[in-house]
């Protein structure tokens, strides 16, 4: 019985990757590397440092800098992001997602935030949604990214729900073999077919309860 739906942030709740691509784009000019919206998708669901190693290894000089130095330019960059995101406002829900959030809780069904992103509760609170929310994953306190299933679990965990009774809702392939990984059942949003989401999507304006229900499966 489906009793839970994690969801990821940016590209399932919220197109916040532009607000990255900008932030990382400015940053990265500043050192001569140069970033097009095709690069930008690597950067999907990755972790702000491991994002700057991706984008510093583009660019051949990641070991150029010191680790003080790494620090301080992703603490520049999520200034640049933090300004960006002062701006969003419940219009930059993605088509769907509000009135998934009412039917699942009027089902009774749990909500959680599994996203890789430390600012996730403050977008949830810009976009007023943050009181549908039965818990949010601390992305500080984990040891691995995705595709570990380890912020997934720890979600169910959270929640006291047994995995098998989880949907997970992810964008990106890595976070898809995440939910995989974590024995739940995997929601895909514009992800490739071949990477084998039990459920997927094109838009979120396809999420409904309706369609979690009749698929689900465990
Ligand atoms: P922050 P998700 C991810 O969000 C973004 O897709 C990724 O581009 C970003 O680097 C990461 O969050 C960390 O975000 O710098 O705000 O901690 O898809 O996991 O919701
Ligand atoms: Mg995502």
């Amino acid at each position: 019985m489906m009793k839970a739906v994690l969801f990821d942030l940016d590209g399932v709740i919220t197109d916040t990757a532009k607000y990255h691509f900008k932030a990382w784009k400015h940053l990265a000019s500043a050192i001569g590397i140069s970033l097009d919206e095709q690069f930008n998708e690597r950067l999907k669901g990755v972790s702000r440092m491991d994002s700057l190693k991706i984008i510093l290894d583009y660019g051949n000089c990641f070991d150029q800098f010191t680790a003080l130095e790494r620090e301080k330019m992703a603490e520049q960059k999520n200034y640049a992001y933090k300004q960006l995101i002062q701006e969003i406002t419940p219009n930059e829900l993605l088509p769907g997602i509000r009135k998934l959030f009412v039917d699942l809780r009027d089902n009774g069904i749990k909500i959680a935030l599994a996203s890789a992103s430390k600012n996730g509760p403050y977008i949830l609170e810009r976009l007023k949604i943050d009181s549908f929310f039965d818990t949010v994953v601390d992305p500080a306190k984990l040891r691995n990214g995705k595709p570990d299933p380890e912020i997934f679990l720890t979600a169910a965990e959270q929640l006291g729900i047994d995995s098998k009774e989880c949907v997970g809702i992810e964008d990106s392939v890595a976070g898809i073999k995440s939910i995989h990984a974590a024995g739940m059942f995997a929601v895909g949003i514009g992800v490739p077919e071949n990477i084998g989401a039990d459920l997927r999507v094109v838009s979120t304006s396809e999420l409904t309860i309706e369609s979690l229900f009749s698929h689900f499966k465990h």
